[in-house]
């Protein structure tokens, strides 16, 4: 069995969602069994492994910017005066640290710790759309290929000389990438049935890679064996010829 990764990162790392102060590996809390104030509230009720006391307001992008900095610098105001030796359900302090998120699409967001009272208050807020409870988030566990290519061994070691390939368990399940080269061979066993051609832009040519370059790349990104992403799904657009071109 592959280690957890959270055991391996244990002392080198704290796991620090949005929001969480740093310390020692969390117990984790489902939203469920915890208070009920809290799903009544919060967009994600089912949550596992929910940050207690930990809050993501998502203001409305229909208000304008100034708007919403109005909204969150009063937020923030009151978790800073109100719950200055405000203790959370686990009997820890609460933090008065608020932090600021956004997009470029003008998605807003802050983060912050608050007792359940105020956050459900806030989820009242006419800027706010929603509140979320905070979760940890975690990999599920690694997977190490033993005596691997060496770009692969490379792309997972900062120091030269290892051997093994090491991953996230997931390696690239439920993500497409979109191969826009020569085609894709999609019978090889690289691929182990995941690879597709969608598309054909060369008038008169096989629905496959006449050239071998386009399989390649695709052996590159998500073969089984040289892959970096082992379960990703591959779609091969075909725009180059047999010639590469
Ligand atoms: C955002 O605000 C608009 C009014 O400005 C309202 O109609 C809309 O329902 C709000 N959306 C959310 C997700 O709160
Ligand atoms: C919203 C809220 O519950 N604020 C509290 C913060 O802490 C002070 C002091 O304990 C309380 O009086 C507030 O009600």
């Amino acid at each position: 069995m592959a280690p957890k990764f959270s055991a391996l990162l244990a002392g080198l790392l704290s796991l620090a969602p949005l929001g969480a102060l740093a310390g020692p590996l969390p117990n984790f809390h489902s939203a469920v069994d915890s208070t009920s104030k809290v799903s009544a509230f919060v967009s994600n009720p089912n949550a596992k492994n929910i940050v207690p006391n930990s809050y993501i307001v998502v203001y409305n992008g229909t208000f304008t910017s100034d708007d919403i900095d109005a909204q969150e610098a009063s937020i923030r105001t009151s978790i800073q005066k109100r719950n200055l030796s405000k203790r959370g359900t686990s009997g820890r302090l609460l933090s008065t640290r608020v932090r600021s998120f956004s997009m470029a699409n003008g998605w807003r967001a802050t983060a912050m710790e608050s007792d359940d009272d105020f956050a459900a208050e806030i989820n009242q807020m006419d800027m706010v759309s929603y509140v979320e409870a905070n979760q940890y988030v975690q990999v599920s566990a690694l997977v190490a290929q033993a005596n691997a290519p060496p770009g692969l061994v490379r792309i997972s070691h900062a120091d030269v000389g290892e051997d093994s390939y090491v991953f996230d368990d997931s390696a690239g399940e439920g993500i497409t990438a979109y191969v826009v080269d020569t085609g894709i061979l999609t019978t090889h066993e690289e691929f182990q049935g995941r690879a597709t051609l969608a598309f054909n832009a060369i008038e008169g040519s096989a629905d496959t890679d006449e050239n071998g370059h386009g399989s390649h790349v695709s052996g590159t990104i998500g073969g089984a064996t040289f892959g970096v992403a082992k379960n990703v799904k591959l779609i091969g657009v075909k725009v180059l010829d047999a010639s590469g071109e």
